[in-house]
């Protein structure tokens, strides 16, 4: 079964109980299996600097769902929580499930891109991640150390 990353965040409201809260309802769903989950880590907001600070952390899973039904599981997730999407991009949201990776899976469709577009010059991203699997080799951008190391 290939492994698979979730990138979590939040912003907004009881950044903490609402973390708690995603990992409780993908812990519960039976078709996933939580593996490990990292370090919750503040983080200054990168891309629109001008919102509160987040929440971040990942996690590691394995599941028998093809990656787009394990993307739309994140998202129903997203929604349960109360997520409302005001269409800014980088904005502040209560909470985010970002699928990172999916196996060596390299995916670029509408909707679905694989490994996350903007991992690679993501510390919040990176850290965690390297944290759960310090020897991960993310497809076709080589070791998660050597990203890390890549960042200023
Ligand atoms: N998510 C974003 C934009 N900026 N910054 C931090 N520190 N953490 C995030 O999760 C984050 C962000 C869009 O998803
Ligand atoms: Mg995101
Ligand atoms: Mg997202």
């Amino acid at each position: 079964m290939p492994t698979s990353y979730v990138g979590i965040g939040s912003n907004l409201g009881e950044r903490d109980a609402t973390i708690r809260d995603a990992l409780a309802l993908l812990a519960a769903d039976p078709d996933l299996e939580v593996e490990a989950i990292s370090a919750i880590r503040e983080t200054e907001p990168v891309g629109m600097v001008d919102q509160p600070r987040f929440l971040n952390a990942a996690i590691r899973l394995t599941t028998e769902l093809a990656p787009r039904q394990l993307l739309e599981r994140l998202l129903a997730v997203e929604q349960q929580l109360g997520r409302v999407r005001r269409g800014e991009r980088y904005g502040p949201r209560t909470i985010d499930l970002d699928l990172l990776l999916y196996g060596d899976e390299i995916v670029d469709e509408p909707g679905l891109c694989l490994p996350h577009p903007r991992l690679a010059e993501r510390r919040f991203v990176l850290e965690p991640l390297a944290e759960l699997d310090p020897g991960l080799v993310v497809p076709g951008l080589g070791p998660v150390q050597g990203l890390l190391a890549g960042l200023q």
